[in-house]
């Protein structure tokens, strides 16, 4: 079985940190531009992590207790070197099994810490642990200088998504992207920003290699399938497969709730979100705008 799932990792697309020690080669490994700990796939890793939660010089006094924060923290992971050893977990690696999510993480939302093959999200989107503390937003229609709504959306591996996990990634903006299967334009961009097609970069050049970089998050949600119905997790397998980027999330608005709130206009329609999720700009009339916004910043 683990020669099994080896191969099948081995036939899918390198991603930065995927393999042990690839954090820390000095070798762009998914040939995306950013080496070892420039590249957001090793964020979690404890190679990365920055000085203050290197691990502590041996010989320290242990404070006592044994609850999963109290005592030595050897990786400052938040969990104590004894609860560590006590559920099988590194007390010297914030992220035991290098899936990119940390042992704490992986503890709040039921995966194993110590299986890369489980893991919060398949695709390895990013994981935001302080969500939860987000204002959020009950608007009816998203708003320019308020908070996009928080969102479950199912995606191309089948997992729910939650929308608040790519705020604060890095501290990077968000595009989300609201198309269909079925619309051309919709179809040119995706091509455009997966690298298919490189017709649009006569005017906006920087924004696919931002997305690539790991500069700019970019959702794609579809909000019916090829037939006009309700997408799902095929629907959006089907569109991933057709354009693929293993650093963009398609997701699938099964509950039709995007047209309404997006105030959707003109396919595709886009919005711009900051780190925090708060709305930036939007879609009116054309996207234009927007993506001559990202190319000025990028
Ligand atoms: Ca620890
Ligand atoms: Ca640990
Ligand atoms: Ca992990
Ligand atoms: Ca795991």
């Amino acid at each position: 079985m683990v020669l099994l799932l080896a191969l099948i990792g081995c036939s899918q697309p390198v991603v930065e940190g995927d393999a042990p020690g690839e954090c820390s080669d000095g070798v762009d490994n998914d040939q995306n531009g950013s080496t070892d700990c420039d590249d957001p796939r090793c964020a979690a890793e404890a190679s990365c992590a920055d000085a203050s939660s290197a691990p502590l010089p041996g010989g320290d006094t242990p404070t006592g207790g044994s609850g999963g924060s109290a005592g030595i923290d050897s990786d400052g992971d938040g969990l104590s070197d004894q609860y560590e050893l006590s559920i099988g977990t590194d007390p010297n690696l914030m992220d035991t099994d290098g899936d990119t999510y940390l042992d704490p993480w992986e503890l709040t939302e039921g995966t194993d810490p110590t299986d890369p093959h489980s893991r919060i999200y398949q695709g390895y989107w990013p994981y935001n642990p302080d969500k939860d503390l987000m204002p959020g937003t009950s608007a009816p229609t998203a708003e320019l200088g308020a908070p996009f709504q928080r969102l479950q959306l199912v995606d191309q591996y089948g997992d729910t998504v939650d929308l608040y996990d790519f705020a604060y990634a890095g501290g990077v903006p968000v595009v989300i992207m609201t198309t269909t299967t079925w619309v051309s334009p919709g179809q040119t961009m995706s091509k455009w920003i997966t690298g298919m097609d490189s017709s649009w970069n006569d005017y906006w050049p920087s924004v696919p290699r931002a997305v690539e970089a790991g500069e700019l998050l970019w959702i794609t949600v579809l909000v019916e399938d090829g037939l006009g119905g309700s997408p799902d997790e095929a629907t959006c397998a089907d569109y991933d497969a057709t354009y693929p980027h293993d650093l963009i999330p398609v997701l699938a608005d099964g509950e039709a709730v995007f047209v309404d709130y997006v105030q959707l206009n003109f396919w595709p329609h886009l919005i711009l979100l900051d780190e925090a999720f708060v709305v930036e700009m939007t879609t009116v009339g054309s996207y234009e705008p927007i993506l001559d916004e990202l190319e000025n910043r990028f």
